[in-house]
């Protein structure tokens, strides 16, 4: 099979009082592992199944059938919130990440309130995502499902590189947080792995 499920960086529980480990234990276990099964079966026998990067599929995801859309995303998304989450968050960002943040949004409360209103405007199930744009700048937007700013199908201006997201499916907070993703949302701040976001900017802004 092409695809696995990822371990997760951290024990199921390491996000407490966070994100809880019953959460994580459905998220990861049966949701992620659903994508992860589901891709591998619909790309049994499609050019996808030669080799390809979980990359190169998204950014030619037109080219492909629905479900393969919706299973690539879902396993794209979801290891990369893995490894953007951590037990061990600082408060904000720092370097030159804080720096782009402060000059793009005003500030970090600025870009918290955008950031928490575009996850808030997601009608039903989708994302919020901090990316660099096709003009290497910091962008907020969100996608509906598991699209994301790599696929070739979202808007020309919501198409970029993910540098910090957050799921705002139900799945994700339901357990927990009930009907209130706003508390979620407040909550995913103490879990913000920083460190590994400002890599991935550093690792992909060009200047
Ligand atoms: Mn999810």
């Amino acid at each position: 099979m092409p695809f696995a499920l990822p371990n997760l960086p951290y024990s199921l529980d390491a996000l407490e009082p966070h994100i809880d480990a019953a959460t994580m234990l459905t998220h990861h276990g049966k949701h992620h592992q659903a994508y992860v099964n589901n891709l591998n079966a619909a790309i049994l026998g499609t050019p996808a199944d030669e080799g390809l990067s979980l990359e190169d599929i998204l950014s030619n995801i037109s080219a492909y059938a629905p479900a393969i859309r919706n299973n690539a995303g879902g396993h794209y998304n979801h290891t990369f919130f893995w490894e953007i989450l951590s037990p061990k968050s600082s408060a904000s960002p720092t370097g030159l990440l804080a720096e782009d943040i402060a000059r793009t949004f005003g500030g970090f409360d600025d870009f918290k309130k955008l950031f928490c209103s575009a996850a808030m405007g997601r009608f039903g199930s989708g994302w919020a995502w901090l990316f660099l744009d096709k003009k290497n700048k910091l962008r907020i937007c969100s996608t509906a499902n598991q699209d994301n700013p790599l696929m070739d199908v979202v808007p020309e201006e919501d198409r970029g590189i993910p540098i910090l997201g957050v799921d705002v499916w139900e799945h994700a907070y339901y357990l927990k947080y009930k009907n209130e993703r706003n508390r979620y949302l407040e909550a995913f701040w103490n879990v913000v792995n920083w460190a590994e976001v400002g890599r991935r900017y550093e690792g992909f802004k060009t200047e």
